[in-house]
This record gives C-alpha cells, structure tokens and sequence, in this order.
C-alpha cells in the first residue's frame, strides 16, 4: 500500500519532471538541447522520489494540495538529482553506472555532467521562486532554506566533510555531522518545505522539521547497513566503494544489532514527534517506517 503509493508520487514526479526538462518551462527556454539531453539523464527515469513525496505528504498534513506543491517537490528533486551527478564524477566518486545506467559523465562527458549538475541546481530555485500558489512570503522563505539546506553548510559542506575522511579518520561525532548535513539536509527539507507551503504555525514547522532530521539520520544509517550486510561489488554504488576504502560507519564501528536497535529508536522517535497529528501523520510515519526497513 505503501509503495504503491510512493509509486504513484514517482510517476506524478517523473512526469512534471520530464515536462520542465522538455525545455519549454519560461527558465529553459532556449537552453542547448545537448545540455538538455544531460539534464534529462541525470534526472530522469529512475529514482524512488523519495524527498518529493515526503514534501508532499508534509504539505497535504497542514490541508495543501499535491498539485500546488508539485513543482517544489520537483525543484528539490532536481537539487538532488544534481548531488548524484556530481557525487558520480572522476574527481568524487568515479562512478560508471547510477540508477542502472551509465552515469552522466559516461553518457556524455565530463564537462557536460559538470554543467548539467549545475543547471539542475539553479532550475531549482526558478521552480520554487516562480508565481505559484504558494504565497511570495513564502517562497522567498523556502528559497532561503533550500540554499541553506543544499548549500555549504548543508549537502554539499557534507560533502567536503566526507571527502575529508579519505585522508583522515573521522571519529564518531564527526561521521554524524558529515551524514546529518551531506544526507540529512535535503529530507529535513522537504518536511519542513511541506509544513512551509501548507502555511504551518511556527510550532509545527519546527515539529517537522525535527521529524525530518530523524528520519533522515535513520536513512543513513539504512544506507550503511545495507552496505555493512550486503556484497559491496554486487551492490556497487557509492557507499560499497565507502567500505573498500575503509571509511567508517556507524554500523562498522557499533555492528548490525546496535543499528537495528537505533533504527527502531529512531522510528520511535518519528512517532513521538508526529504523535500530535494523529491518524492523519500515518503515511509520513510509514514513509519513516520505509526508509528504516529500506533495502534498496
Ligand atoms: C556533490 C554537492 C554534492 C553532494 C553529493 C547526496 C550526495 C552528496 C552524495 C550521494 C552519495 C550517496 C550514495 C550517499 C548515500 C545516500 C544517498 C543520498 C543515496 C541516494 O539517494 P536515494 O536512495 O536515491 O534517495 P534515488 O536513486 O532513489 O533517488
């Protein structure tokens, strides 16, 4: 019920997406169609949409409608599907392949992935910024969170904390900074951009907020235990390459029953936090329950 739920976003997502990046929406037109065709790959076709559906399942709590909300689930998607185009380069961690083909800087080159990534970026704040049902007060709000959340000290400061561990070990405190700020940032986005564009009260959007951030502690930690119990060349992506080059995790230093246990702490935690909303919070909290039991 669930996933076919989740499902459903995805397609709502992926065919929005597909419309924007058609090149006909006011901020791309007349864009090269090559650099087009780049965006394209790297943002379509692939992807469990996960941070647009928690926007739009954290906007529907405070009464908005997902078709008022739909192109800011898709600029932070667009802002996320920039991460992995960047994350997948030679100078980060060379990957060949993502969401089952070749990553973009394969499908073209370098100097077009760099490109694409950074226009996927920049579309991004066109989207939340542009006219829409959302009041202006509050797009200038979310326009100034997303940079927050996206930016240095957000994903991609994550980023450069990480790429710190590949001279020096970090220690326990220092892995979950890295990982609250590099995965954390953009889920406790897109809960509190939901409580923001449903024009929530300071209280709630500050409820969601720290509902985003265990939950977004709690997809780490489902990312590095898939690692820790799976294959790492089956898997083949980015974190099993974390294992080859011996970065710790919090699953490697404490084990697979310490994780297990935190997870159910954590979704105890998301529970306790959303317990206010009552019956109406049930699909946010079964999204938590997803990203804890994940296993892709
Ligand atoms: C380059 C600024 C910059 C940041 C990169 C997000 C990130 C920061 C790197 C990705 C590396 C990685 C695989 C991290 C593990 C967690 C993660 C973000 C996994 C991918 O997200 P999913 O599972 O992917 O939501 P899909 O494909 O479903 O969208």
């Amino acid at each position: 019920m669930f996933e076919q739920r989740l499902a459903q976003t995805a397609d709502l997502v992926e065919a929005r997406l597909a419309d924007i990046l058609s090149g006909r929406s006011p901020a791309l037109a007349g864009a090269p169609e090559r650099l087009l065709a780049a965006m394209r790959h790297g943002a379509l076709g692939g992807g469990k949409r996960l941070r647009p559906f928690l926007l739009i399942e954290s906007a529907a709590l405070f009464g908005a409608d997902e078709r008022d909300v739909l192109d800011l689930a898709c600029a932070l998607e667009a802002i996320h599907c920039y991460s992995l185009v960047h994350d997948d380069l030679p100078a980060m961690d060379d990957d060949d392949m993502r969401r089952g083909r070749p990553t973009v800087h394969r499908a073209y080159d370098e100097a077009t992935a760099i490109l694409a990534g950074d226009a996927l970026l920049t579309l991004a704040f066109a989207l939340v910024g542009q006219p829409s049902a959302i009041p202006a007060e509050a797009r200038i709000a979310l326009c100034v969170l997303l940079a927050q959340d996206a930016g240095a000290a957000g994903m991609a400061g994550g980023q450069a904390l990480d790429l710190a561990a590949e001279t020096r070990t970090l220690h326990e405190g220092e892995i979950a900074r890295m990982q609250a700020m590099k995965t954390g940032a953009l889920i406790a986005f897109a809960c509190e951009a939901g409580a923001i564009a449903g024009a929530a009260k300071a209280a709630d959007r500050a409820r969601l907020r720290r509902f985003g951030e265990t939950i977004g502690l709690a997809f780490q930690l489902a990312d590095d235990l898939l690692d820790e119990t799976a294959d790492a060349a089956q898997l083949g992506k980015a974190a099993g390459k974390d294992r080859e080059r011996g970065k710790k995790t919090l699953p490697s230093l404490h084990g697979i029953a310490w994780t297990r246990d935190r997870l159910a702490g954590l979704v105890g935690q998301a529970e306790m936090e959303l317990a206010p909303f009552g019956e109406r919070a049930e699909t946010l909290l079964d999204a938590a329950r997803f990203i804890a039991a994940r296993d892709r």
